[in-house]
């Protein structure tokens, strides 16, 4: 029996024991308070690490403590105590020297076998590579099967339930601010590799039930791996600090049987092709004003706000901006970004033709004109 699993049922033994009125399964309670279920062999060791250290320290604790009181209380004053009087014992020295010695060593074997082993991303089966921006996460399938497969993926809690005006909603969605709208699928029993690094500020890709936490740089490439041997849905956060929306940009890993992979594989192909559109197509100005709406609420309205008027001193107004009349200067802002203002490159030239005319032509701006999809594939290059 490990010792994970020994402190666990101690645990559950006397939560029973004392929540048994009040309904609580011992399990949800295990879950409530524990660190998540592993579903990784690394997340496993972590957790036997912690429980072992806990114990260690509290073993450590009771004693030290236990001896102290005792002293305390058995030799005090008021029964004719007299300190005993012994300098430079080497006997005493040598043992308060090697017992933490030991301890220490104790610990740090098993730990240091455990991150050695987390920092081994070699033979991999699958690599994707997880982009931070301020503030969604970017998803590129570089090596394996899926290859090619790239998505963004945002937060899909709906803004009444964050804003409050659904309370109802929110309180019966037990998935609030830990959903999205494109989870990562992976194949269970295979070990993914993840590639992190960042657009804009460090980020960190965060799951807590793979025992995988790492940070994402702009300019550097960290990786970090993980073998799911469990089929089921795993969410994390980023897990450094970056700015406004940080809580806002949750991580969601679907792991399936590998044969659900191969369809998933196969219907995020289609769909990516399918959404190629032709952009030498000339579009209507509606077409464009309505799809543009979409991809402004996905991705601009978080800093320059529905109503187009940003935020003082921070996001400038996009109703009535001089930037926004002047054709090359605003495609020139949305490829290559200005300032805190990240470029969105990443975008494609039809949802990018499609914003641009939507802030030409929403609010107090109505110049009546389209920007089309070949103008951004041009400015491209
Ligand atoms: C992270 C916050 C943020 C997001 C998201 C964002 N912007 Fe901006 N945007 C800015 C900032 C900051 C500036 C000011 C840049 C400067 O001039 O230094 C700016 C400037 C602009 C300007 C120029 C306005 C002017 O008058 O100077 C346009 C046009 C613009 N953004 C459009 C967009 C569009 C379209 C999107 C969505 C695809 C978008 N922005 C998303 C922060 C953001
Ligand atoms: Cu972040």
């Amino acid at each position: 029996m490990s010792v994970r699993s020994m402190m666990q049922s101690l645990l559950k033994g006397a939560a029973a024991a004392a929540l048994l009125a009040a309904a609580g399964s011992a399990a949800a309670i295990q879950s409530r308070y524990n660190l998540a279920p592993p579903v990784t062999r690394i997340a496993e060791e972590i957790h036997s690490l912690h429980w072992m250290m806990l114990v260690i320290c509290g073993v450590i604790f009771v004693v030290v403590f236990g001896v102290m009181f005792y002293s305390i209380y058995a030799h005090r004053k008021s029964r004719g105590a007299v300190p005993a009087n012994f300098h430079e014992s080497t006997k005493v020295e040598i043992i308060w020297t090697v017992i933490p010695f030991l301890i220490v060593i104790g610990m740090a074997v098993p730990a240091t076998k455990t991150v050695v082993a987390m920092k081994d991303t070699s033979n991999a089966d699958l690599t994707i590579k997880a982009t931070g921006y301020q503030w969604l996460w970017g998803y590129d399938y570089l090596k394996g099967e899926g290859e090619g497969i790239s998505f963004l993926s945002r937060l899909s809690t709906p803004k009444a339930q964050i804003d409050g005006t659904d309370a109802a909603g929110r309180k019966a969605n037990n998935t609030y601010l830990i959903e999205v709208d494109n989870e990562v699928v992976v194949p269970v029993n295979k070990k993914v590799r993840v590639i992190t690094t960042a657009n804009d500020v460090i980020h960190a890709w965060f799951v807590p039930a793979f025992g995988v936490k790492q940070d994402a740089i702009p300019g550097f490439v960290r990786d970090t791996w993980f073998r799911a041997e469990k089929v089921g849905t795993y969410r994390g956060q980023c897990a450094e600090l970056c700015g406004k929306d940080h809580a806002f940009m949750p991580i969601v890993v679907r792991v399936v049987s590998s044969e659900e992979y191969t369809k998933w594989v196969n219907e995020k192909k289609a769909a990516m092709a399918a959404a190629r559109e032709d952009p030498n197509k000339t579009w209507e100005l509606a077409e464009l004003k309505a799809r543009g709406a979409q991809v402004y609420a996905a991705n601009c309205q978080s800093c320059h706000q529905a109503n187009g008027l940003g935020v003082k001193g921070a996001f400038p107004a996009l109703d009535g901006s001089a930037v926004v009349k002047d054709k090359a200067q605003q495609i020139a802002i949305l490829l290559n970004g200005k300032g805190a203002m990240p470029p969105w490159k990443q975008l494609s030239d039809v949802e990018l033709a499609a914003v641009a005319t939507y802030v030409k032509n929403s609010w107090g701006n109505n110049e009546g004109a389209a920007v089309q999809p070949a103008e951004f594939a041009a400015a491209r290059k």
